[in-house]
């Protein structure tokens, strides 16, 4: 312990509930130090138990950080600090000895797009200015989490430390959270995770809708060496829900590295056949794509059923028999709620009925929720509350809900959720899907050549993207595999490992597709119905992988043969030929697109098997 640590006052907070004693050793130690550090007043140990959760609720809602909806049955709805309203990039690093363990050395000294880097240096002086005392007067949660189906071969422990009930109440839906993972923890590793909303009491200056932030020393930092999670300032997803964003992805992606699986940002959806044949598959999508309506798809084709394992993380391992088994670490969904409606997703509608917390969406005069594209008018009588907590109306020109605005519910809610989500040998794997919002060039579907082509169409990932705040234009950005915001070590290392499972003597490398809802045409609008209609697609790729559906070469990749794709019932006509057109001017730019952003941002870490595929690709695209 610094020398300026132990020279402060020792005060141990107040013990609220739990038994710090009761505590394994390394727990134990992890909660002493942190206290001595944070100095909360009060102590409370997480059981996980309905009381504790009414109660943390109750005391929530006398301060004014949550709202009661009395339309639904224990659902409550928080409004932010409109500063704190999403993940921050822009300070959230990963923290290595050395810089290249976290990103690729850009070429020409150009900033890293994929992953910030900090120094264990800087990260000791940036914990020594934030946390001393950051807790004092509030109250310090101990949350025993587990990522995964308790006591799973695949799942994984960790503990958050929060100053934030708010981020009890919603680790309670999204883990499994309290007294049964301490048991399964036993005196086994967990990964640290310590955050604080940085405003100790009294507050300097009053709050923004009782939302405790600190945006001017907001900070997630990773320490994959030491298996630790430390954030400060935000209270909001991602940056405080420390078991999803940092530890199911940027931390088990390092430690998949390390074991030798997968941790990736993929849904992972069930889908029987008419003929009552099932298969997994799992697939990987850049925000604004609708992968949670992917994820809860309602068919259109009759006789299919597609049911949901999870709609974000999959984590993914080859077992014995050589087949890829994934489990969601998940136990619920933190839904972007814009945009979600009885038509786009009528089963995230009926999910988020009961048990849920909302954040920054509006609010309706009898006590419901509302957004925008929630597509359900409502009566002359009813008024509507912002997100700001202001009278809204639809002309005031600003959206309702903050365009970020989320729920968070528990996946057992989910009418489609799969028998098999919680199974802990998890469930095999036999598609993987990437996609992105393309409104030009990029066909409805195709299938990779080989393991190695697939993974380099997941390192060639783009999408359209609104860009940075500051300008509203739409830019087609790189996402590989999607997972550019969240890898916890060198993007370079990420793909050697990815190529490295087809070295495994018996895995079962599932096969590799692209998909493109999003094709406009030159003239009209969207090219492809999508949603519900999604399914004709994932019907053949669930036929591709039975050997039995027709597909011809092309210089991208294998696109169905001429009637293979099931339309019967198909409302409205498709125009196929421009759907699956491909133009060649279009793909040389995109090779040269991809191969500068290859060469500049992966640069000397790029795998020559990557770089390979895209030489292969230049070539076919040339011949074209
Ligand atoms: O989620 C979407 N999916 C996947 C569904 C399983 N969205 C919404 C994206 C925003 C998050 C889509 N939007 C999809 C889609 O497949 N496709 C589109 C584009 C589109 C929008 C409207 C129509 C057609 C395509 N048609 C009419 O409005 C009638
Ligand atoms: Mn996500």
């Amino acid at each position: 312990m610094p020398p300026q640590l132990q020279a402060q006052k020792q005060t141990c907070p107040r013990i609220l509930q739990g038994d710090l004693c009761a505590l394994s050793p390394h727990v134990k130690e992890f909660v002493e130090t942190n206290i001595t550090l944070c100095q909360p007043d009060f102590l409370h140990i997480c059981d996980g138990s309905d009381e504790e959760n009414r109660v943390i609720m109750k005391h929530m809602e006398e301060q004014g950080i949550v709202k009661k909806l009395s339309k639904y049955e224990n659902c409550w709805l928080a409004r932010t600090d409109p500063r704190d309203v999403a993940r921050v990039e822009s300070r959230t690093v990963i923290v290595t000895q050395e810089q290249r363990d976290t990103v690729p050395t850009p070429l020409n000294g150009e900033a890293s797009q994929i992953g910030q880097w900090m120094s264990p240096e800087e990260f000791n002086k940036a914990v020594a200015l934030r946390f001393p005392g950051c807790m004092k007067g509030r109250t310090m949660y101990v949350i025993p989490f587990s990522m995964g189906p308790v006591g799973s071969p695949l799942s994984k422990i960790g503990v958050e430390l929060t100053d934030s009930p708010y981020v009890v109440a919603s680790m309670r839906v999204m883990t499994r959270m309290g007294t049964a993972v301490l048991n399964a923890l036993g005196t086994g590793e967990f990964v640290r995770c310590l955050h604080s909303v940085g405003c100790p009491l009294p507050v300097k200056k009053p709050l923004v809708n009782n939302w405790p932030c600190n945006p001017e020393q907001t900070l997630i930092a990773h320490i994959p060496d030491r298996r630790l999670i430390v954030s400060f300032g935000s209270g909001y997803g991602g940056n405080s829900l420390l078991g999803k964003k940092c530890f199911a992805l940027r931390i088990a992606s390092r430690i998949a590295k390390d074991e030798g699986w997968l941790a990736e940002h993929m849904l992972i959806l069930g889908i029987t056949n008419p003929a009552g044949e099932k298969k997994y598959m799992a697939a990987a999508f850049p925000s604004a794509c609708g992968k949670t309506n992917l994820a809860m798809l309602f068919p259109t084709l009759p006789g299919w059923k597609v049911e949901c394992v999870g709609d974000d993380i999959a984590w993914m391992k080859f077992d014995n028999q050589g087949n890829l088994r994934a489990i969601n670490p998940e136990n619920g969904f933190f839904g972007v709620a814009p945009g979600t409606s009885a038509k786009s997703n009528p089963n995230a509608m009926e999910t988020i009925m009961k048990n849920t917390v909302f954040t920054n969406v509006a609010e309706t005069s009898d006590g419901g929720v509302y957004w925008e594209g929630m597509d359900q008018s409502l009566p002359e009588e009813i008024t509507i509350t912002s997100w700001k907590n202001k009278p809204w109306s639809s002309k005031d020109g600003e959206p309702c809900a903050h365009p970020n605005s989320r729920f968070c519910a528990p996946a057992s809610q989910c009418p489609i959720i799969d028998p098999q989500w919680e199974s802990p040998e998890g469930v095999p794997i036999e598609a993987i899907i990437f996609g992105g919002r393309r409104p030009e060039g990029v066909p409805l579907v195709y299938e990779a050549f080989s393991w190695q082509h697939g993974v380099f169409v997941g390192a060639a990932m783009r999408s359209e993207a609104t860009s940075a705040a500051e300008h509203k234009a739409k830019v087609i950005m790189h996402d590989p595999f999607a997972m550019r915001p969240f890898f916890g070590y060198n993007f370079g290392l990420y793909l050697s490992h990815w190529l490295s499972m087809a070295d495994r003597p018996n895995a079962k490398l599932p096969k590799i597709f692209h998909v493109n809802w999003f094709r406009k045409s030159p003239t009209a609008g969207f090219l492809w119905p999508g949603f519900g209609d999604n399914i004709r697609v994932l019907d053949w790729i669930f036929r591709r992988v039975n050997g039995d559906a027709g597909a011809i070469p092309s210089a991208v990749g294998y696109l169905p043969f001429h009637g293979s794709l099931n339309l019967q019932g198909l409302q409205g006509d498709v125009d196929l030929n421009e759907l699956f057109s491909l133009n060649k001017e279009f793909w040389q730019k995109e090779v040269e697109e991809v191969r500068k952003y290859f060469t500049t941002q992966v640069n000397k870490d790029l795998p020559t098997e990557v770089t390979r595929q895209l030489d292969l690709l230049d070539q076919r695209v040339k011949q074209m």
